[in-house]
């Protein structure tokens, strides 16, 4: 009897940890430094389509790098996973901050709660009522006192917990405003590739980088300032802070998934068919973030990463030129019309840059 006791101790000490270690991180490739040696000629080189008369009106620019694309090295501890880290990365959309706040303080305090005071009505229950401490077990069958609560407080709970996550789900299905951005992101065994109809529709195409000693001799390697290992790539996306997005995934073969966990957004892409969401960059986050398929897609699955350098609209604005695409300020007319009034999300320092350059 002794001996069951002890082992039902275990076993709820056991499902408390576990619940106490879904918040222990994956293990992540370690964030390297950015090498302060990395000469700007290491970003990115190759594109499908670059624009070289508009790649050279820009390239005087210390932020744009040969084809355009803004020169950005990564941060230890933004946009990427953190070695011994634990929870979740930290959050630049207004989504994610809200989810990040509400797995701190509501679910992982909630959680904590209810399992230790189970714990501690299986010790309690174990010690005083087995058979030495109570060998004459009461008859009582009913409390309706109690039953009331044990019913009560877990509707409330749930209830508790409902609220915000119903608000949550709705705000990440929340339609983006007819101004947004689009990125189209499309997957491919094994490799994305991104078009941005808003602007002009160019595309690009985004493979892993490989290590020194994986490529041909020639062929380009990943570097520190690129990245780290299974996370840089050749070309990165480049989207606008403080502008609402509108994500569009599809995909080339199989299903793929585009994930950036800082972006608190994570789209299913399904051939043959168009998923839609939209998220904003906070307008004082830019930075380079990291993310990968996260859909099983094959024997590659894990090689096909995602990297976002998230830089302020005019910026973005000269690397869409740079590609040969159009910016959204020379839009004709009719397009044009509705965008600025109810570009509530955009700062309008941006907007005023943006319309201080002429585009
Ligand atoms: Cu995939």
């Amino acid at each position: 009897m002794r001996f069951i006791g002890l082992k039902s101790a275990m076993l709820a000490a056991g499902l408390m940890l576990a619940g106490v270690g879904h918040a222990a991180p994956q293990a992540a490739p370690a964030t390297t430094a950015p090498s302060a040696s990395a000469p700007a000629a290491t970003a990115p080189a190759a594109t499908t389509n670059a624009a070289k008369p508009a790649a050279a009106a820009v390239s005087n620019d210390p932020m744009l790098a040969l084809d355009g694309a803004p020169y950005m090295t990564p941060k230890p501890g933004i946009g990427d996973a953190v070695d011994g880290d634990i929870g979740i990365q930290p959050q630049v959309t207004k989504n994610g901050e809200f989810a990040k706040w509400m797995h701190n303080w509501l679910l992982f305090p909630l959680i904590t709660a209810i399992s230790a005071l189970v714990l501690f009505l299986l010790i309690w229950v174990m010690i005083r009522f087995n058979r030495r401490a109570n060998p004459v077990a009461s008859k009582t069958s009913h409390n309706t006192f109690i039953e009331i609560i044990w019913t009560l407080v877990p509707v409330l709970i749930l209830v508790l917990v409902a609220i915000p996550s119903i608000g949550l789900l709705s705000a990440q299905f929340k339609p983006p405003p007819k101004d947004a951005i689009t990125l189209k992101a499309t997957g491919n065994q094994w490799y994305w590739t991104y078009s941005y109809p808003d602007n002009g529709g160019f595309e690009i195409t985004a493979n892993i980088l490989k290590e020194k000693d994986e490529v041909a001799a020639g062929e380009r390697a990943r570097t520190d300032a690129d990245g780290p290992r299974l996370l840089a790539v050749d070309n990165r996306v480049v989207l606008p802070v403080g502008v609402p997005i509108r994500l569009i995934t599809t995909s080339a073969d199989v299903i793929h998934s585009w994930a950036i966990p800082a972006f608190w957004i994570k789209l299913d892409a399904v051939p043959g068919r168009l998923n839609e969401t939209s998220f904003t960059i906070d307008a004082d986050k830019p930075g380079l973030y990291f993310g990968q398929c996260s859909e099983l897609c094959g024997v590659k699955h894990g090689y096909m990463p995602i990297a976002v350098e998230a830089v302020p609209l005019d910026v973005f604005n000269r690397w869409v030129k740079a590609k040969g695409g159009t910016v959204a300020g020379a839009k004709p007319a009719a397009d044009a019309a509705a965008a600025p009034a109810d570009n509530a999300s955009a700062p309008a320092d941006n907007v005023a840059a943006d319309n201080s350059t002429g585009l």
